[in-house]
């Protein structure tokens, strides 16, 4: 068994980096995607998301020719699809977010156009559980002269099975080779190539089980942290009320040696943790209770913010009689999903900074170190500045994301003002 040819469906945060690593192993990769515009900046050496360390990596696989990027699939032995699995909106009488695999199910269907009989398809979108059963299925639909597992087990033409990507945004290019990788086939046969593939550049260990276990051991791994991020999370709101430093009662907890809370924040955010969870309760919700209040109370926690941010803002107007809310100066320090990164999708701090903008304060500011421009949709209503400047003229800050940057803030710089710390910047050290 040789796989030459590898192709990745999907050239998004995780089939790009997973394509050029491919390639820079002097395999020839097909990389597709439906975005014309993304094929032609990969196919001129450059990359469309931030990633540390991809850009020169891939610059010089497409320059050497071992990758290079369509937007129909070609033959190749292995299939890799890595396309986004989000979920549905919900309907007003619905609190269960449904998932959306009509990505993965468009994925397979052009996929099953080019497949030959000997070929491994991979699925390594985080899924439900039952998924990559779901996908052989679309694909023996559309290619009724191959076998496929779910008929001809051991046996088949095509082999299937569901490796999820588990790599850290940001630290992407180091954890694709040194994670160890769970590797769930259809069958043995299907585990068995889908090692060979991943052998390419995977240094960790690679651990056989089935597809369903797989498909399970992803949605276990973002909902374990989500549930321990929902338990520091209460905390904090607990903590508040009894008047008590959580910060420094998770420090003096983990101190026990089989303690290991995580930080409390602005809420939840990304593309992970915040949705998958949703897959194992939509398919399970009577069973699934701990995981769906751990949602619902990480869900909270940005309005918990907004409230305490209008309650300073009543006690500062309350404070100074002649001043109305056209007065007040407040500063959001971070805008972005989670620290040292860029990435203001589904960020919680984000939501907070646009609904308080609705408030009209007199100026409002927003400082985040990772980028250089406001998106479109907020700079009417927010101004970005620097952290200097926001220190010096706001009268509220609200203290969102744990930027290195803000971590040397002390706390005599901030004398004087309201400030709702979500993420214990001022807490600890000489502060
Ligand atoms: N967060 C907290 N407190 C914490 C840790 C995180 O509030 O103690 C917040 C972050 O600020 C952020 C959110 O949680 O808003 C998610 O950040 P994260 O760093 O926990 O995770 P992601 O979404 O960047 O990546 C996760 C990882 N999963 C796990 O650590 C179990 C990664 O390994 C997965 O590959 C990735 O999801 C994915 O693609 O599924």
């Amino acid at each position: 068994m040789s796989f030459n040819t590898i192709s990745v469906i999907g050239l998004g945060y995780i089939g790009l980096p997973t394509a050029t690593m491919f390639a820079s192993k002097g395999k020839n990769v097909i990389g597709v995607d439906v975005n014309q515009n993304i094929v032609d900046t990969i196919n001129g050496g450059k990359i469309h998301i931030v990633e540390p360390e991809l850009d020169v990596m891939l610059k010089k696989v497409v320059d050497s020719g071992f990758l290079k990027a369509t937007t129909t699939p070609e033959p190749a032995d292995a299939f890799l699809i890595a396309v986004p699995t989000p979920f549905l909106p919900v309907k007003d009488d619905a609190l269960i977010p449904e998932p959306d695999l009509s990505f993965i199910k468009s994925a397979a269907k052009s996929v099953a156009k080019v497949i030959k009989k000997g070929d491994l398809v991979i699925l390594e979108s985080t899924s439900p559980v039952g998924t990559t059963e779901k996908m052989s299925a679309w694909l023996a639909e559309e290619r009724k002269d191959l076998s496929f597992p779910q008929t001809h087990g051991e046996g088949s033409d095509i082999r299937i099975a569901h490796c999820p990507e588990r790599v850290l945004p940001g630290q992407v290019v180091r954890e694709l080779v040194e994670n160890d990788r769970v590797i769930g086939g259809m069958t043995n046969k299907c585990s068995k190539a889908s090692v060979e593939v991943y052998k390419t550049f995977v240094e960790g260990d690679c651990v056989l089980t089935n597809a369903r276990t797989a498909e399970m051991a992803k949605l276990t791994e973002n909902s374990f942290r989500d549930v321990n991020i929902a338990f520091a999370n209460e905390l904090s709101v607990i903590c508040d009320k009894l008047d008590i430093d959580v910060w420094e009662l998770i420090k003096i907890a983990n101190l026990h040696p089989r303690v290991n809370i995580l930080e409390p924040g602005a809420g939840v955010g990304g593309h992970c943790i915040a949705v998958d969870p949703w897959f194992i309760i939509s398919r399970t919700p009577d069973e699934s209770k701990l995981i769906h209040t751990a949602r619902q109370v990480n869900d909270y926690k940005p309005q918990w913010v907004i409230n305490k941010v209008k309650s300073a803002v009543r006690d500062f107007l309350s404070e100074n009689k002649d001043k109305t809310i056209e007065d007040i100066t407040v500063s959001c320090f971070g805008l972005a999903f989670k620290p040292n990164i860029d990435d203001l999708r589904e960020s919680p701090a984000l939501k907070i900074a646009k609904e308080l903008a609705d408030l009209n304060f007199g100026n409002f500011l927003a400082v985040e170190p990772n980028i250089v421009d406001l998106p479109d949709s907020l700079k009417k209503d927010i101004t970005l500045v620097s952290i200097e400047s926001a220190i010096e003229s706001s009268d509220i800050c609200v203290l969102l994301v744990d930027h290195s940057e803000f971590k040397l803030i002390t706390r005599s710089q901030l004398n004087n003002k309201f400030v709702i710390d979500t993420k214990g910047i001022l807490i600890g050290g000489n502060k």
